[in-house]
């Protein structure tokens, strides 16, 4: 049984095994976002259920070379938000996913924001293809959140530990929403 539904941006397929355990998995597409808006699409980034976790298998490009910090977070849009007179990228996405508050980011291992994920890692050509895995994650979780690539590197309590706009490594760089489709809407494209 096999069933996938193509909406806006976003491809959501759920597939069963012949055991009928249901194994989840949900592509999100990701843009570049810059204070004008969402701007080019840098690939997608597939999320499964596994018995460890939820596994995260990004296909990016054209991304900045290093270690990036990457969370869900709250809301449904990678649109910019002013602040102070300034445009924020991304700002429209909110702050992370935590539905127990703690106000942490302690990593995918710890107690903190249950949004926190791994560090992507980005090689020399740009590309980001290593897979990571989040424990304390289903997709489940994913529905209605935005996936946030930040500039710098997640240090998992150490820095960065809330949205300092002006710190340069926090800056949100790349964004894609994950709708299941009730609560669907069109990216917002300032540019
Ligand atoms: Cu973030």
């Amino acid at each position: 049984m096999w069933k996938q539904f193509r909406i806006g941006i976003v491809t959501v397929a759920l597939t069963a095994s012949p055991t009928m355990t249901h194994a989840a998995e949900i592509a999100v597409t990701l843009h570049e976002v810059t204070m004008e808006g969402i701007s080019s699409e840098i690939g997608q980034i597939r999320f499964e259920d596994s018995e460890y976790g939820l596994l995260i298998k990004p296909d990016l490009h054209g991304l900045p070379l290093g270690p990036h910090d990457t969370h869900l977070h709250e809301n449904l849009d990678c649109g910019p938000v002013e602040l102070d007179g300034e445009l924020i990228p991304a700002d429209a996405a909110g702050g992370h996913y935590g539905p127990h508050k703690t106000g942490r980011l302690e990593g995918p291992y710890g107690n903190g924001a249950l949004g926190d994920l791994p560090n992507l890692i980005v090689e020399h050509d740009g590309a980001a293809t290593i897979p990571v895995l989040a424990p304390r994650l289903k997709v489940e979780d994913l529905h209605g959140r935005a996936a946030v690539i930040h500039a710098g590197p997640g240090r998992y309590g150490e820095g960065h530990a809330s949205h300092h706009h002006d710190e340069a490594s926090a800056r949100r760089i790349a964004c894609g929403v994950m709708d299941s489709g009730k609560r669907h809407r069109q990216p917002r494209n300032l540019a």
